[in-house]
């Protein structure tokens, strides 16, 4: 490994205050990290991979493909466009396996609560009987935990369904988009099935049309959102809870001094939530006090952390940016891993510390890396042993450095559901209110910033682009390390609410929430499609997820994850800006995500590289759509008396911040 070391030197793109005071301490001055990494490569990523059109897809090649010239085409006559579609499609495909293998393990979980074996219980009944009806599964007179058995069992099997009815989950979707994924023959028939048919439609000599090879990439990328994303996120809700609005803290500075460190990365949060189980065990405490620290304290690194976050209001120490950052401090005793995003380089900073890092699933294993197998069937035994594992590496703790001080509050915890009790809807819950300050323009619409931090770009990108938003009276929903980042700035808290134009401000203000919603882990991103099926069925935003003023963005994008993620809010009629794709060596393909998309699905990719120029074209965005409703017209002021207000009946338009509107109102 290289010997230069960050210190700091090459901290040019590093903003964020606690990172640049870890890396300035002595203790940090060996450890090497990402940002060493990219400097030291110090040349341009290759052009073919870049731009897509770099195939290996069979032993004939590597082929680089230079579009347009004749005899840069494949060994196989495969074009530019078809070699960076076959790329692009294979990543939705690695994107919705990595979700699928996750989502697969979380319905087992859920079965084995139901079956009484596990240390959880079911904790939401009422979201167990909403998804119930969705499966068709009978509720009535039977137990919670034999609903539950039933429902996972149905949930399960939608992964390797082979029948062609598709999944069940995409009823929920509105039925205009319904009917077009009908028609364009993209609905996804089984969760597995669509990432197996990607890979053999990708498989050389097969689908060599690249508009075809994007419909099974839609359908892969759909069986992800409304499919297995979905169905992790619906029954671990019902599992560890529903999340609701509370408080927490995020950054390096909620590593304690006096406490057992043990930071939580990966994804699955049936470890994390039997580890914080186990961290409540008097036993476990005592042998912390034993160690001569306080007690044991539990912290989230990543998408792990987002969901104990959300759940348990437990602190995140990092998002994917910071992993190694926070190893750097040398405040922690273990770093407990699963599965996604735990970069290699983990075992290695922990080299220069006391710190190990524990594997817990047989699908990922590190060298240098202690492994403890994370037993579902016996969770909390599993849960202790990693945990008492960690505690005894509290007494040959060194030097460290924790930087208190830049440790920031947040308000967390908004799943679909709490959004039909903001704004108003306390006591009538509904996205009505919602919908009604999107119409009268106090909110012009809605912006979901998602997915990772990327060391190649600023580490501000996100904030960047949230303020500017904000300031132009755009409701933001965050999720992954994009929320964890948004933390950090201070954006995620109603305090943020002077940030906001005017009118947002004072919807904010009102309701007492920040303006950029913290709605969970990347595979939440389900939660997003929900809240944008609900604002179209509550009425006046269109009829379709493409008539909604909104528009996703995950400008710094890392994994694989993300395009499935794109690619299926584009099927569901998002339009989505990221800040690069491999694609631009094709001149066809190229347009076809960037514009002609439009035509098949309402919605299609846009790639920005700055910051202010992606919140320019969001902006944009939902002002057009604005336009197309016809909510941006100039509206005529009257002054309301009692008698008019009675005679709106249920009080819409009244309802524009809160339950008591203004007298003067917009028509
Ligand atoms: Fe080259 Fe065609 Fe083989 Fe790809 S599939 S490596 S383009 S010969
Ligand atoms: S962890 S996928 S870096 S959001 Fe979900 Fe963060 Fe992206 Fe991993």
């Amino acid at each position: 490994m290289a010997t230069s070391k960050t210190g700091c030197e090459g901290c040019a793109d590093i903003t964020c205050p606690s990172t640049k005071l870890v890396l300035g301490q002595d203790i940090a001055k060996n450890v090497t990290t990402a940002y060493d990494r990219i400097q030291a490569r110090g040349m341009a990523a290759c052009l073919f991979g870049s731009k897509g059109t770099c195939c290996r897809n069979c032993n004939m090649g590597p082929c680089q493909i230079i579009d347009g010239v004749d005899d840069m085409i494949g060994v196989c006559g495969a074009t530019a466009d078809t070699v960076a579609a076959r790329n692009f499609a294979r990543t939705v495909a690695a994107g919705a396996a990595a979700h699928g293998d996750h989502a697969r393990e979380m319905i087992k979980g859920f079965i084995e609560t139901a079956k009484g074996n596990s240390p959880h219980q079911i904790q939401d009944v009422e979201k167990l009987h909403a998804l119930a009806k969705v499966f068709e599964v009978d509720t009535v007179d039977r137990d919670k935990n034999e609903i539950a058995l039933e429902l996972g069992e149905k949930a399960l099997a939608e992964f390797g369904s082979q029948d062609d009815t598709g999944l069940t989950m995409l009823k929920r979707a509105p039925k205009k988009r319904q009917e077009l994924w009908k028609k364009l023959g993209v609905e996804p028939r089984g969760v597995d099935r669509e990432v197996v048919e990607m890979m053999h439609r990708t498989h050389m000599g097969v689908d060599q049309e690249y508009k075809n090879i994007m419909l099974q990439a839609s359908r892969c990328a759909l069986s992800d959102g409304w499919g297995s994303s979905m169905l992790s996120t619906e029954l671990t809700d019902i599992m560890f809870g529903t999340p609701v609005p509370r408080r927490s803290t995020v950054d390096l500075g909620v590593l304690k001094s006096d406490h057992v460190n043990i930071t939580v990365h990966g994804h699955e949060p049936l470890l994390a939530e039997s580890l914080c189980i186990a961290a409540q065990d008097p036993e476990m405490i005592a042998l912390a006090k034993k160690q001569g620290a306080k007690g044991i304290n539990l912290a989230g690194v990543c998408c792990t952390g987002n969901e104990i976050l959300m759940r348990r209001g437990i602190p995140v120490a990092a998002g994917f940016i910071q992993q190694e950052i926070v190893l750097a401090t040398g405040a922690v005793e273990a770093m407990v891993v699963d599965v996604q995003c735990v970069m290699q380089s983990v075992a290695e900073v922990a080299k220069s510390f006391h710190t190990d890092i524990i594997t817990t699933n047989y699908r990922a294993k590190m060298t240098g890396a202690v492994h403890i197998q994370f037993e579902e069937h016996a969770a909390l035994n599993s849960a202790k042993e990693i945990l008492t594992h960690a505690i005894k590496n509290y007494k040959k703790r060194g030097k460290f450095f924790i930087p208190q001080e830049t440790k920031l509050d947040v308000v967390v915890g908004f799943s679909h559901e709490t959004i039909n009790y903001m704004l108003g809807g306390r006591f009538r819950a509904s996205y009505r209110p919602l919908n009604d300050n999107i119409i009268n323009g106090r909110i012009r619409g809605v912006a979901a910033i998602v997915g990772c931090d990327n060391f190649k770009l600023a580490d501000d990108s996100h904030e960047i682009i949230v303020r500017e938003l904000l300031k132009n009276n755009i409701l933001v929903l965050a999720t992954g390390c994009a929320a964890t980042a948004l933390g950090r700035a201070g954006l995620v808290n109603p305090e943020a609410a002077k940030y906001c134009g005017d009118s947002l401000r004072e919807v904010c203000e009102t309701v007492g929430m920040p303006p950029v919603l913290h709605m969970g882990s990347c595979v939440d991103n389900s939660r997003l499609l929900i809240a944008l099926t609900q604002m179209v069925n509550q009425g006046g935003l269109g009829e379709d997820i493409s008539e909604v003023p909104a528009i996703g963005t995950a400008p710094m994008w890392m994994s694989e994850k993300a395009v499935a993620i794109g690619q299926y809010f584009v099927a569901s009629g998002a339009q989505v800006v990221f800040q690069d794709l491999a694609t631009s060596g094709a001149k066809a393909f190229n347009n076809y995500l960037l514009e002609d998309m439009m035509g098949t699905y309402g919605a299609h990719w846009n790639v920005a590289k700055d910051p202010k120029e992606i919140a320019r074209i969001m902006i944009e965005k939902i002002e057009a759509k604005r336009d197309a409703l016809g909510i941006n017209k100039k509206k005529e002021r009257v002054l309301f008396d009692m008698n008019m207000r009675r005679d709106l009946g249920d009080g819409h338009g009244l309802t524009d911040v809160g339950c008591h509107g203004p007298e003067v109102v917009e028509r």
